[in-house]
């Protein structure tokens, strides 16, 4: 599978673009079986007078369905497409590489006196702490059909991969992530870099038919949305992400270093369960003339469009 000429168009213009049966109909058949086979605590996702409310995972989480998601020969001749080979899956800093098990995500209608109201800010990927850099590209998949734009579909603002560009332009020392804790996105959310860039649309919450996938740009602001009260189709998702190889490879080197510049290494886990960040290279560090860290003028210039 390979995404045409006005798919990669509407994906470098919108910083999203669907793409219909991304997955084939016996491996869809396999997933929902695996998914269905998951289940405990009497959750049946055929029944929705067994649903608990909102997002929901079994004991123990949700088991790496077969085949691996990352292993879908569409979704590699795609991603292959894109990067021409320089892109692989994400995985967190400073770990040697091993395949990956995609995100799987389940949100169930929410109770009944919930009103459902549309997503007010989102974030990007690849920025928590502990991940690397490089952070391209993630595709949502649909294992069930999701016919209501409330249904609970990632939501996501049309065209922000092309404000926040705009902002790490002007702002090339936060790209490490260090926007996260300076004005405005600290008190204002993402939502600050997008409300000052009036080319970006409102908010969209995907919907599609099971084996349908959106491929996001990964500047693209996104955020998990609220299954509405009273829908009868669970929202089942799996999420794959990608990143530069060389700039993956180098993150371990350059990802929340200690202040002194001495490399990253996994902070101890905080209370709350959240690593806390050590800190960020300084300014004018060597580390700093890695590609990791470079905001190409040209957004397109890592990837393999042309
Ligand atoms: O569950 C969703 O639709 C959103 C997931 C998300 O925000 C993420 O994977 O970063």
């Amino acid at each position: 599978m390979q995404l045409s000429p006005a798919q990669l168009d509407e994906f470098k213009a919108e910083g999203a673009v669907a793409i219909p049966d991304l997955i084939t109909a016996d491996i869809l058949a396999g997933w929902q079986a695996q998914m269905r086979a998951a289940c405990t605590d009497g959750v049946d996702l055929d029944d929705p007078g067994s649903w608990p409310v909102g997002r929901y995972a079994p004991e123990g989480g949700w088991p790496e369905l077969s085949p691996n998601l990352y292993e879908v020969n569409n979704l590699e001749a795609i991603v292959e497409q894109l990067g021409g080979g320089a892109f692989a899956p994400s995985h967190p800093a400073g770990q040697p590489w091993a395949p990956q098990v995609p995100m799987t995500r389940v949100i169930l209608p929410s109770a009944p006196d919930i009103e459902w109201v549309a997503p007010v800010d989102g974030h990007l990927d690849g920025y928590a702490t502990g991940w690397g850099g490089g952070f391209m590209a993630f595709f949502a998949v649909l294992l069930w059909d999701v016919s209501s734009p409330k249904g609970g579909g990632t939501g996501y603002w049309p065209r922000s991969h092309l404000a926040n560009h705009r902002y790490f332009l002007e702002h090339p020392e936060q790209f490490d992530g260090s926007y996260l804790f300076t004005e405005p996105v600290r008190s204002g959310g993402h939502r600050a870099l997008l409300d000052q860039d009036r080319s970006v649309g409102d908010v969209v919450c995907m919907t599609g038919r099971a084996g349908d996938a959106i491929l996001f740009h990964g500047l693209m602001t996104h955020v998990a949305s609220t299954n509405a009260a009273g829908l009868r189709q669970p929202r089942v998702a799996q999420f794959a992400r990608y990143s530069h190889r060389e700039m993956r490879e180098q993150a371990p080197m350059v990802m929340f270093p200690d202040k002194d510049g001495t490399p990253w290494s996994p902070p101890a886990e905080a209370g709350d369960g959240y690593a806390p960040a050590t800190g960020f290279l300084p300014p004018g560090h060597q580390g700093r003339k890695l590609t990791r860290y470079d905001v190409p003028q040209d957004l397109w210039k890592y990837w393999s469009l042309d």
